[in-house]
């Protein structure tokens, strides 16, 4: 018996999150256990799953979360493997249900995997994201290898300097990645400065870049989510191409990008 029996929307929600760590994987991205994948499935939880028992004790989540009350998310385990996820996602991720404290959450399906160390700065941003009105459900944290190499250097760490850079290198990128990338200085992983950090800068930014470490991003589900990571690393491939060649790339000049901005109809 699994919870996805005869729920077909909960199983395309695991289907896309196996997916996408199958691609992290495949990126070089996702190296050990690294990375992380929260999506809030609440909208597709019935009365039967609110009846299920726990298969865990309650744990505390470290912050009080008042907008996550009734929510439930399907996470990635902590010491997981994307690779495992991308295969196995049942044994390798649980849905949890938080409870009515905002403040502990409890593992309710399939199997008793603990979610990941990242989970208190995932469920802070879901919270965030709920508060603010957004449609976004998925978050993803992983470690793109340009973006993480771009961020050891103190000029891409300038505000929207790596933003004007990347949308700079081929002209889709503004046009799948509208808000740039926001810059998170370094902070130890999992850590509750770290979560505040970053979701001060998702008012602003979809994807952001966590300082020698890896990105963080948001979007309505977990592959739109991936696209914009990918959409800015690629860009990130570019840039880094160029250079290897042995030139600073030109980039699309001002006007070519107020061009593309208008005729895409994107945000300034
Ligand atoms: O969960 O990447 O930052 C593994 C990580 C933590
Ligand atoms: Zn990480």
């Amino acid at each position: 018996m699994s919870i996805l029996d005869n729920r077909p929307e909960l199983a395309r929600e695991v289907e896309q999150v196996a997916e996408v760590a199958g691609y992290l994987w495949q990126k070089g991205w996702a190296e050990r256990n690294g990375g992380n994948i929260t999506v809030n499935v609440t909208q597709h939880i019935d009365d039967a799953i609110r009846a299920m028992p726990a298969i865990s004790e309650p744990r505390p989540i470290g912050f009080t979360l008042p907008n996550l009350k009734g929510c439930y998310f399907f996470c990635k385990g902590t010491n997981k493997r994307m690779r495992d996820l991308a295969r196995w996602p049942m044994d390798n991720a649980s849905f949890i249900r938080i409870l009515d404290d905002c403040a502990h959450y409890e593992i309710i399906a399939d199997k008793p995997v603990a979610p990941t160390s990242e989970l208190p700065s995932h469920l802070a941003v879901h919270n965030y994201l709920i508060g603010k009105g957004s449609n976004y459900k998925a978050s993803v944290h992983t470690h793109p290898i340009e973006l993480v190499a771009m961020s050891h250097c103190k000029k891409y760490l300038e505000k929207d300097v790596a933003t004007r850079l990347l949308w700079s290198m081929i002209p889709e990128t503004k046009a799948f990645c509208p808000r740039g990338l926001g810059i998170i200085p370094y902070q130890l992983p999992s850590s509750n400065e770290l979560a505040e950090s970053t979701i001060k800068e998702l008012g602003d930014y979809d994807v952001t870049l966590w300082e020698k470490h890896g990105v963080f991003a948001v979007d309505t589900d977990v592959m739109a989510a991936f696209d914009q990571i990918d959409v800015l690393n690629k860009s990130a491939q570019i840039y880094i191409c160029a250079k290897n060649m042995g030139f600073e790339p030109d980039g699309m000049s001002d006007e070519q990008m107020r061009e593309m901005t208008v005729a895409f109809n994107l945000p300034k």
